[in-house]
């Protein structure tokens, strides 16, 4: 072929791939999670890696080494110098990430937030894995169950600045305001900041400061797991209740020997699953982000957007599901 020729062809090929309508293009979608080494955000990668696999997407996992937003935010920074098409993220704080998301959302980046959410400011859309209120009471009443609504009891939780720990975590004082509770007494919020062994320890430090402790609520499945051993390590394993959210994978062996009788949590393969569907929506301009559209979620059907409690937008997952000895085998091979 002759030069000429050569870049006639060149510009036609050029000219084709920016005339292709948006949906033909080869998307990629990066997901930024709380930190590494957590098991739940495993699970949401898998079902990222699902979503992406069968809409034709390229699929990018990131976790900053522990669950910080400044490691989050120089993730974000580096996935805007790629240019990615699309970030999804669980935050470590709904307010620091705001700035680079927005510079992201700038350059015509989608935003989905799931799992942990960022300020309206800072997102398209965010995938709420379920109704926060429930998640928040529903904790609250397997503990009041399992230590007959009577003692002192204490939250384990994530960091400080996690917004759906911190938004469960105000339910659960709400409904600890109910007439049934007058006689649990909360006397102590800690924090594991999502690490293996500061929750461990902050578990520890609980049962020496607190000699009268009845029950534990974690709603975090490192906090949770790591309780649980700290529970079974000193031998209270039975005398001080446990109960949170886990992942059955991780609980399986607690709930089977008495540890914790029972957990709360929802499916985090379909939560990766679902924020990516959202996002190839709004990338695909198949849906625009607006109030009552229908999004199409792949094998988890439709779900509607709704207007979320802090104004902005969201789509739910659905509801918590409680795992206990009747059904724990059934789903700790699972996730
Ligand atoms: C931890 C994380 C995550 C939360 C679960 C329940 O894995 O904090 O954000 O949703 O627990």
């Amino acid at each position: 072929m002759s030069r000429k020729r050569l870049l006639v062809v060149g510009v036609l090929l050029v000219a084709l791939v920016f005339a292709l309508p948006a949906y033909a293009r080869d998307f990629t979608i990066a997901m930024v999670v709380k930190g590494a080494g957590n098991p739940f955000f495993e699970a949401c990668r898998k079902g990222g890696e699902e979503a992406t696999g069968e809409l034709g997407l390229n699929f990018i996992f990131q976790a900053p080494a522990t669950p910080t937003s400044e490691g989050q935010i120089e993730l974000i920074d580096a996935l805007i110098a790629q240019q990615v098409d699309a970030i999804l993220v669980s935050a470590n704080d709904p307010d620091a990430l705001v700035p680079m998301l927005r510079r992201a959302m700038d350059r015509g980046i989608i935003v989905v937030a799931f799992d942990s959410g960022v300020a309206p400011a800072g997102r398209h859309l965010f995938l709420n894995q379920a109704d926060m209120e429930l998640i928040g009471r529903i904790q609250v009443q397997m503990l009041a169950e399992m230590i007959d609504g009577e003692g002192e009891i204490a939250i384990l939780s994530a960091t400080s600045t996690m917004a759906n720990q911190n938004t469960w975590i105000q339910w659960m004082q709400e409904e600890l305001k109910e007439p049934e509770y007058a006689k649990m007494d909360l006397v102590a919020i800690v924090y594991g900041d999502d690490l293996r062994e500061k929750s461990y320890n902050e578990a520890l430090g609980l049962f020496r400061s607190r000699p009268n402790l009845k029950g534990i609520i974690s709603p975090t499945t490192v906090g949770l797991a790591a309780t649980a051993r700290a529970l079974e390590d000193q031998g209270l394993s039975g005398k001080i209740a446990l109960t949170g959210l886990g992942l059955p994978s991780e609980m399986a062996e607690y709930i089977r020997n008495g540890t914790s009788e029972a957990i709360a949590l929802w499916n985090p393969i379909d939560l990766g699953y679902v924020s990516t569907y959202m996002a190839h929506g709004l990338l695909t301009g198949t849906l625009k982000g607006e109030i009552g559209e229908v999004v199409n979620v792949g094998r988890m059907g439709e779900r509607t957007i709704t207007e979320a409690a802090d104004g902005g937008l969201e789509v739910v997952l659905g509801a918590p599901f409680v795992f206990d000895i009747d059904n724990i085998d059934e789903w700790a091979d699972v996730y």
